[in-house]
């Protein structure tokens, strides 16, 4: 039995949540691995009851299945119980949802200097969700992270925060002009809103590794997507973990021979929310056609999307950064009723052609697209199950995608619902 990665080949919110909750009816186990409630999964369900997660895994909403929250993860522990409280409203079973002991907490100073340091940085701002996601990894990193471990042992938890918010008070004091923090607070809060979470604390590496020793399907479900990546993506407009599939195995304590395939979620169209490079970026009336008719708004803080079309050196670049086996390509309705569909096969930069990605970041921020016209299609698709149903223009687009791309196309969605896909692999 496999274990799965499931990861996002463009800027995110390709649609991981619907191809997780897929391929979740098959897992026992769906894991998250990195970032935390900065991600927004659109997931709907049989009955056509949609949800949005953020934090949780969405193996949450498949019965029979176990949600994770792996090592890799950093919690916000008031986000973690709004939002189980509010599946739970909704008569999603939080009961069996495991958060690993050594997660790092997302306390509230990281919170307030994510908000504040974008404020201070102006035009040059990331585009951060703001929910303190950069400054829990920076301590981390720094080793003075107060992990979910800490919860079941106050005393332990006193003393590492008041170690750590000596010096947030500081900067949020001293360099941004804050109101400092009171420990005390910090310190009873955290502990309170921690009581609903300490019986759910898991050794989730070990867990893990038995489940598969014992042939369990563990599905690792990524959040944000490659371009987003600390390391691979568009520095520094990224966000500060390892969402490519490298990052599966450190974030769950799986080691990489233990996992056997690496699916890619890949939009027939591209987005981006915050800022950053993006090559393919529309300015124009098409721009404003894909976020409308795809609906593209962040699930998580409302934001408008950032649209373009296709971009494959993107596509070919993320199939060999995570080793992709397969892709699911998602939203091919949404480009119904154009008359030529552009994709971008290579840049143009600074006069030299590019069929790979830039080595460098000024190449990237310089990089212009070089199109390739396909013949649209007026076709509704959303009724279509099988690829000889779908008009030949946009067998053709699928078809040329995926010579582009590096990696066979093996699901292709054509509307937002859990049987709205076209099966071929
Ligand atoms: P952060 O908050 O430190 O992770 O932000 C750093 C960059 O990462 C981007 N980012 C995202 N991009 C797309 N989708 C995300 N999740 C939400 C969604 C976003 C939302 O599903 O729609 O609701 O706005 C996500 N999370 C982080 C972010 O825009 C920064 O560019
Ligand atoms: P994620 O972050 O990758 O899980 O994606 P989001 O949930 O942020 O955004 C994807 C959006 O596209 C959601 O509103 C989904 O319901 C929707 N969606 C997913 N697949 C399809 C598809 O094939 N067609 C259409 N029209 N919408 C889709
Ligand atoms: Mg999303």
């Amino acid at each position: 039995m496999p274990a799965v990665v499931l990861i996002g080949a463009q800027w995110g919110d390709e649609g991981k949540g619907k191809a997780t909750d897929l391929l979740g009816n098959k897992a026992k186990y769906v894991v998250r691995y990195q970032g935390g409630n900065n991600a927004g999964h659109t997931v709907i369900t049989p009955d056509g009851e949609k949800y949005a997660l953020k934090l949780i895994p969405s193996g949450a909403l498949t019965p029979g299945c176990i949600p994770v929250i792996g090592n890799g993860v950093v919690v916000d522990p008031q986000a973690l119980v709004s939002e189980m409280d509010g599946l739970e409203e909704r008569g999603v079973d939080m009961g069996k949802l495991k958060v690993s002991a050594d997660a790092h907490l997302i306390m509230p100073y990281h919170i307030a200097i994510d908000k504040v340091s974008e404020r201070y940085l102006g035009k040059a701002k990331i585009g951060t969700t703001g929910r303190g996601i950069g400054p829990a990894y920076q301590d981390k990193i720094a080793r003075v992270g107060v992990r979910v471990q800490d919860l079941l042992d106050p005393g332990i938890l006193a003393q590492k925060v008041e170690a750590a918010i000596e010096l947030k008070n500081q900067v949020l004091v001293k360099v941004y002009n804050r109101k400092a923090l009171d420990l005390q607070q910090v310190i009873d809060e955290t502990l309170e809103v921690g009581e609903r979470i300490k019986p759910l604390i898991t050794d989730t590496r070990l867990l893990l590794n038995q489940a598969h020793e014992a042939g369990e399907w563990i599905l690792l479900e990524g959040s944000q997507g490659t371009m987003l990546d600390i390391d691979h993506g568009t520095y520094p407009f990224v966000t500060s973990s390892s969402p490519t599939a490298g990052g599966a195995a450190a974030g769950s304590g799986l080691g990489p021979g233990r996992i056997d395939q690496v699916v890619g979620i890949l939009k027939a169209y591209t987005t981006r929310v915050g800022s950053g490079p993006f090559p393919t970026e529309l300015f124009d009336d098409f721009g404003e056609y894909l976020r409308k008719t795809g609906g593209e708004v962040g699930v998580n803080t409302g934001r408008d999307r950032r649209t373009g079309w296709f971009d494959a050196v993107i596509a070919r670049y993320a199939a060999r950064v995570n080793g992709i086996t397969d892709f699911f390509l998602t939203k091919l309705d949404v480009l119904s009723s154009l008359d030529t569909v552009p994709i971008c096969v290579a840049y143009d930069v600074d006069g030299e052609r590019h069929d790979e990605m830039p080595m460098t970041q000024t190449g990237f921020h310089h990089a212009k697209p070089i199109y390739e016209e396909m013949p649209g299609w007026f076709e509704d698709i959303r009724h279509c199950r099988t690829f000889d149903e779908l008009p030949q223009a946009a067998q053709d687009y699928v078809k040329r995608l995926e010579e582009l791309s590096g990696a066979r196309i093996s699901v292709i969605g054509v509307g937002p619902g859990r049987e709205e896909n076209v099966v071929i692999h």
